[in-house]
């Protein structure tokens, strides 16, 4: 492992571990109500889109409770739109008059948001999109010499003061590199490393046309993903900002946890997203589903927090059930409960210890050949909360299962 190697290891554990954060998508789109790319796809004329940076009213310091149902919910770090494509610029920066400090707002929304990250002890993320079409040069850039420098100066001057103005900053989550097509282009190596001399800790993602600390697959879990530090975002409710949905719509607390499974197993982060209110609220729907995958967590965290192996191989391998491992202890996430007796195939290794990891309740087992035989469980799931119970096994060495047909027929 060369030096390069060594520090990126060192400034990633934190993350590794903490396996869950919460995504905040805010901005003047709230007040329309209709999800953050509105002003593109209904083409609102720019003087009339304006209008909402001055009826932008939120109320005193919601990302309390941001954070505070992000605590609950078992999540370590948050993540938040300082600046989305609509070009608005959360925090009161010197760059543009189009920002919280200056209108609607009257106040400095990042600064918010970082005390109350502090407050409950999550992890600081700045999501900032490159993507900018509010700027004047946002799309010229692309076509002429003079705007681009202008705007790449605009750039990399938020970015400084963004890395500047807020103490630590954990995360930097950059969005869609339009409409400059390389990296050269955004002058990006030069940007970020701007960003790592003023925050020499922090952890950067894929999307500034650099690979940097991780890969940012959206919108699915995958467990085979990227060969190197993933974090998939996904939206609760089929929309990053504000929009009401059907309840049908939502993800459910079980469909947290099986994609909490996924990415776990996959040595992969969740990133959850909430688009909170105009007012700032958390949306009703969210909180009911998010509270529950928290006191969960509590409960099972072991399977999900921590120093996990990849088990990626065995992803789907049971109909009753995944698997996420640490070191020489399996952990088996029931979601179908078979009732009294759980057999599970192809598992090759030792079990020495088998429990239920809610309550470390002893559970009976045999072994013959790669057959494990789970005995004397309950009749039914013990998990009250999303029926989602996890069997702990304790192995003399790692455990593993086969995948394919017919192994046991020789
Ligand atoms: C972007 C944004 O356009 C969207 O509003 C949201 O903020 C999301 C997190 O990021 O959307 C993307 C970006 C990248 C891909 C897809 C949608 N992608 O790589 O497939």
């Amino acid at each position: 492992m060369n030096k390069a190697e060594r520090d990126l290891r060192r400034r990633m554990k934190w993350w590794r571990r903490a396996r869950v954060g919460m995504f905040v998508h805010w901005g003047l789109y709230a007040q329309l109500e209709r999800g953050e790319w509105v002003m593109e796809k209904e083409r609102i004329p720019l003087d009339e889109y304006e209008k909402l940076a001055d009826t932008w009213k939120p109320k005193p310091r919601p990302a309390r409770q941001w954070a505070r149902l992000a605590k609950k919910a078992g999540m370590k770090y948050m993540v938040m739109t300082t600046k989305h494509h609509e070009g608005f610029c959360l925090w009161d920066t010197e760059q543009t008059d189009y920002n919280a400090a200056a209108r609607g707002p009257g106040r400095d929304l990042v600064r918010e948001y970082v005390e109350a990250c502090r407050e409950f002890g999550l992890r600081v993320g700045f999501y900032y999109s490159l993507m900018d079409w509010h700027h004047p040069d946002g799309w010229r850039c692309a076509r002429d010499a003079n705007s681009r420098r202008r705007f790449v100066d605009f750039t990399h001057a938020c970015l400084r003061e963004l890395c500047s103005n807020y103490g630590k900053v954990d995360i930097l989550w950059y969005d869609i590199a339009a409409p400059l097509a390389t990296p050269e282009l955004w002058e990006s190596a030069k940007m970020n490393r701007m960003v790592r001399r003023l925050q020499p800790e922090i952890i950067i993602n894929n999307r500034s046309e650099l690979p940097e600390d991780f890969g940012t697959p959206e919108g699915h879990v995958t467990a085979a993903a990227e060969g190197r530090a993933w974090e998939a975002c996904l939206m609760s409710n089929g929309s990053w900002g504000y929009q009401p949905a059907p309840p049908e719509d939502w993800c459910s607390t079980r469909d947290v946890l099986i994609m909490l499974r996924t990415a776990t197993a996959g040595g992969g982060n969740l990133l959850l997203n909430i688009g909170p209110t105009a007012d700032g609220s958390v949306p009703q729907e969210a909180t009911e589903r998010l509270v529950p995958v928290g006191n969960w967590l509590k409960r099972n965290g072991e399977a999900v927090y921590g120093d996990m192996t990849r088990a990626d191989w065995w992803t789907n391998a049971m109909h009753t059930g995944g698997w996420t491992q640490k070191g020489r202890t399996a952990y088996f996430w029931c979601w179908r409960w078979p009732g009294r007796r759980l057999a599970l195939g192809a598992v090759h290794g030792t079990v020495e210890r088998a429990s239920l990891l809610a309550t470390g309740r002893p559970v009976e087992f045999e072994q013959t050949r790669d057959r494990l035989v789970l005995k004397g469980l309950p009749r039914t799931s013990p998990d009250k909360t999303a029926g989602f119970t996890v069997i702990k096994l304790e192995c003399k060495s790692r455990l593993w299962q086969r995948r394919g047909i017919g192994w046991t027929l020789k």
